[in-house]
């Protein structure tokens, strides 16, 4: 087991040099949850209200916003209301992937404005380093967080290996901008390290969706593979699902099973 997994978010939150997670990590703490949202809806109405039914038991948002049909600034204006009525952070799940002149317009500019709004952002290591130099120059002086890509959830999903590898070492040396992976299970992190897990792929009823997301539960999340987070999407807002409910039952499974996992 790795030594940051043994810590309390907040023992971590004390040390940690990067403000972004820094703030993940007291956010967790205080509010008692791993669990983030995959809000994947295309109406505004829709995710504003689901959103704020969610808001109590999340620590972080997750937004494809470039789905949304009806997106307008106003919508940015009231998601942000609700993380602080909530206190939630943002994360918009843009997984850039070009050079880096590219992104830093990608995530400055255009009609979203990324990096206005969203406290993390992420990235594929595809392109090499230059992708986190331009997302740095636009996101670190906002005091905005950056996770790589080192594994997807999805079958067949080339992020394994030498990829992998690659991609984790471009993150250790960005520790200033870069705080976390999105991940399948914990890297192995060097003494003085702590990059925070985050794995999608999380469901307690379905073990995929048929168009190749495949799911684990949060025991085998955060106990067996060792992740911080959890993400959650239609495991809580899917057809029929009660919301509020199945939020309180996610963000209960996570908890329980990171208590379970601190005190190994
Ligand atoms: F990087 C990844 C990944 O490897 N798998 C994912 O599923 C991201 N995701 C996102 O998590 C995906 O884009 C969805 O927004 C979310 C999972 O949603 P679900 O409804 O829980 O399957």
């Amino acid at each position: 087991m790795h030594a940051t997994t043994k810590q309390t978010y907040g023992e971590r939150a004390a040390q940690h040099p990067n403000a972004c997670a820094k703030r993940m990590l007291e956010l967790m703490e205080t509010k008692k949850s791993n669990l983030s949202l995959a809000l994947d809806v295309t109406t505004k109405k829709e995710l504003l209200e689901i959103a704020d039914k969610v808001g109590p038991y999340i620590c972080l948002l997750k937004t494809h916003i470039d789905i949304v049909d009806d997106f307008d600034q106003d919508l940015i204006e009231q998601l942000l209301a609700l993380s602080k009525k909530h206190n939630f952070m943002i994360f918009e799940d843009r997984k850039f992937a070009d050079i880096g002149n590219t992104v830093k317009h990608q995530y400055g500019n255009g009609i979203y404005r990324i990096a206005s709004w969203s406290d993390i952002t992420n990235a594929h290591g595809v392109p090499g380093e230059g992708i986190i130099t331009g997302l740095k120059e636009v996101g670190l002086p906002l005091g905005r967080g950056l996770l790589l890509l080192a594994e997807m959830s999805s079958k067949g999903a080339l992020t394994y290996g030498e990829y992998s590898s690659k991609t984790i070492e471009m993150a250790r040396r960005n520790q200033d901008f870069v705080m976390g992976f999105i991940t399948q299970r914990r890297i192995n992190e060097l003494p003085n390290e702590d990059f925070i897990a985050m794995s999608p792929g999380v469901g307690l009823d379905v073990t995929g969706d048929g168009l190749g997301q495949q799911y684990r539960t949060p025991h085998q999340v955060i106990v067996e593979s060792e992740c911080d987070m959890i993400i959650v999407g239609r495991g809580i807002y899917g057809k029929g699902r009660d919301v509020e409910a199945e939020a309180r039952r996610y963000q209960e499974a996570g908890w329980v099973a990171y208590e379970e996992r601190i005190r190994q």
